[in-house]
């Protein structure tokens, strides 16, 4: 500032100050987006977009049964071939049958289906679960029970937590374990001509059809 004139030095201290203003602006300026952006990480709640991919498998067995008698058919996950990351929903069974003596008129028996509460990890609680039913009218029949708790296939968001909660949560394998018993009891009807010898009716031939509803969670954030 040399060569400046007197009145120069007024003009080049403002321009320092000028500097250094926009400096101290500028630092103060990235300080509060630096803190802000801290804050946001360490206090935002984050939310979580969980949706379901659905699959299901279906199956079917037949049993003979005789008069008085109760059988069991079993189910278990290791029957199915479900993958790993496939949780299981729920499992419906429909059960039919018809008159198959082949006696004249003989009218159709009595079946009773019943899926006790046990041997099965599942949503036992859950008031949708049908349990149990009968027959004397060759009617179809079907039981559903709720297997993974909390389940309907629908859109979910949740606030907080980790994407690992939200999977750890979707993705136990307990629901869906164990052994699921169906039973099934046939009383016979007797047809009008089973007086005669050879003309009665002993057993019943019950179909069963299975279908598992399987779900894998995606979970975003
Ligand atoms: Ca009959
Ligand atoms: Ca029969």
């Amino acid at each position: 500032m040399f060569l400046a004139k007197e009145g120069d030095s007024g003009k080049a201290f403002a321009l320092l100050a000028t500097v250094v203003v926009v400096g101290l602006a500028f630092h103060a300026y990235s300080f509060i987006v630096v803190k802000e952006n801290d804050i946001l990480s360490k206090y935002n709640i984050q939310e979580y977009s969980i949706s379901f991919e659905e699959s299901s498998l279906q199956g079917s067995d037949s049993v003979l049964i005789g008069d008085g008698v109760t059988e069991t058919i079993q189910f278990s996950r290791e029957m199915i071939n479900a993958d790993v990351s496939q949780m299981m929903a729920r499992i419906t069974f429909t059960i039919n049958y018809e008159e198959t003596s082949g006696q004249i008129a003989d009218p159709c028996d009595e079946v009773l289906v019943n899926i006790p509460p046990n041997g099965f990890v599942a949503d036992w609680q859950n008031a949708a679960n049908d349990l149990s039913d009968s027959s004397d009218d060759c009617e179809t029949m079907t039981l559903t029970v709720f297997v993974y708790p909390g389940y309907n296939g629908e859109d979910i968001t949740e606030e907080g937590q980790s994407k690992e909660y939200w999977e750890t949560m979707w993705t136990n394998s307990t629901y869906g374990s164990g052994v699921l018993s169906l039973e099934i009891s046939v009383d016979t009807n007797q047809p009008p001509g089973s007086i005669l010898p050879g003309a009665t009716d002993d057993n019943e031939e019950i179909n069963v059809q299975w279908e598992v509803t399987l779900f894998e969670a995606n979970i975003e954030r």
